[in-house]
């Protein structure tokens, strides 16, 4: 058997398939990370859970490493130019989660459309026979801007279209078979849209590109929807704005520094809250738990990887 290091918690069910086939090593539990790593010289598997920074000077103290498969389609905790100077394979689960992903997408714009959250504490607090909740906005008719038009932003689109909306997108790139209009600028986009919907991995020089001009050019009307990453948006600036109300409203699944966020998030009654729950229904987490335990199996067997990155 071979020896794998498993850098923090896995599903039950992956957990099972990586005990079946490897040795596993748990990182997480590790009290001195330098004599853990020590002792590994010799492993060529690390399972990533997602969440555990693997830096050059990681990977510099693992020297037979090969490959990282990493639980989750965002890779922006490895850093993948390291691993390429240093010929180690990196995997990620995408495609899987592109639906529980879409779907909290289209669950965060109902619930800050429509305040689902606070019309079900209306009732529950038995206010609602003192009189009727105030009226709400509704999805219908509205523009969406999906900023990053790729594998989830395509299944959030979709919906959104079911919905009765505009889709227009922006991205680095024009997509040539795409039928939704494409903004090359960001902030245009944001001036035109209703609804703002981020979905960009955290690691292709996304850090603050939406920027207070960007939510500001959303304006007082306009919502922003984060399912991608915390440190793709302004999160200081965010704040500000929807205290002074000089943007909307949001839905947030992603903080910069999850699950720790500025307090201040929690007294505001135009933003709904998620605690990174884009993947995660059971389906969908046994999926990528399935593909994330492949893509180790297909390198040991010398097979070709299922999903490489790098
Ligand atoms: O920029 P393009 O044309 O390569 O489009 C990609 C876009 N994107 C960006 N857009 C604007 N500025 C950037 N700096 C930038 N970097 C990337 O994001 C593409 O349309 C989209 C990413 O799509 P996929 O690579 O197919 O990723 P997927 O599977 O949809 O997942 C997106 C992210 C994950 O990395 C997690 O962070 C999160 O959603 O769950």
């Amino acid at each position: 058997m071979q020896d794998l290091i498993l850098t923090g918690p896995a599903l039950p069910s992956a957990m099972e398939a990586l005990e079946k086939e490897f040795r596993v090593h748990r990182y997480w539990e590790a009290t001195d990370k330098t004599a853990f790593l020590k002792s590994q010289t010799n492993t060529r598997f690390v399972a990533s859970s997602g969440h555990a920074k693997l830096d050059g000077a990681m990977m510099d103290q693992l020297p037979a490493l090969e490959i990282i498969s990493n639980f989750g389609v965002g890779v922006d905790a490895i850093d993948l130019k390291a691993a390429r100077t240093r010929n180690i394979r990196v995997t990620n689960t995408p495609e899987v989660l592109n639906d529980a992903v879409a779907e909290l997408a289209l669950a965060l714009m109902l619930a800050t459309c429509r305040r689902i959250v606070d019309a079900d504490a209306h009732v529950r607090s038995g206010k609602w026979p003192n009189g009727n909740y105030p009226l709400t906005g509704e999805l219908t008719g509205g523009t969406v801007g999906i900023l990053g038009l790729g594998r989830i932003g395509k299944e959030i689109a979709r919906r959104c279209q079911a919905f009765k909306m505009q889709v227009v997108y922006h991205g680095r790139t024009k997509q040539r078979f795409e039928p939704f209009p494409y903004y090359d600028n960001l902030i245009d986009m944001a001036r035109d849209v209703d609804w703002l919907v981020a979905v960009v991995p955290g690691d292709t020089g996304t850090i603050g590109l939406v920027s207070r001009e960007v939510l500001e050019a959303l304006g007082p009307t306009g919502a922003f929807v984060n399912v991608g990453r915390g440190t793709l948006v302004d999160e200081p600036a965010m704040l500000d704005l929807l205290k002074s109300g000089k943007l909307g409203a949001a839905g947030l699944d992603v903080f910069a520094e999850e699950p720790k966020m500025s307090p201040e998030f929690w007294d505001l009654p135009n933003v709904v809250l998620s605690p990174h729950q884009g993947s995660a229904t059971t389906k969908t987490r046994w999926a990528m738990g399935d593909l994330f335990v492949r893509n180790l199996l297909a390198h040991r067997d010398g097979n070709p990887l299922i999903t490489p990155v790098v």
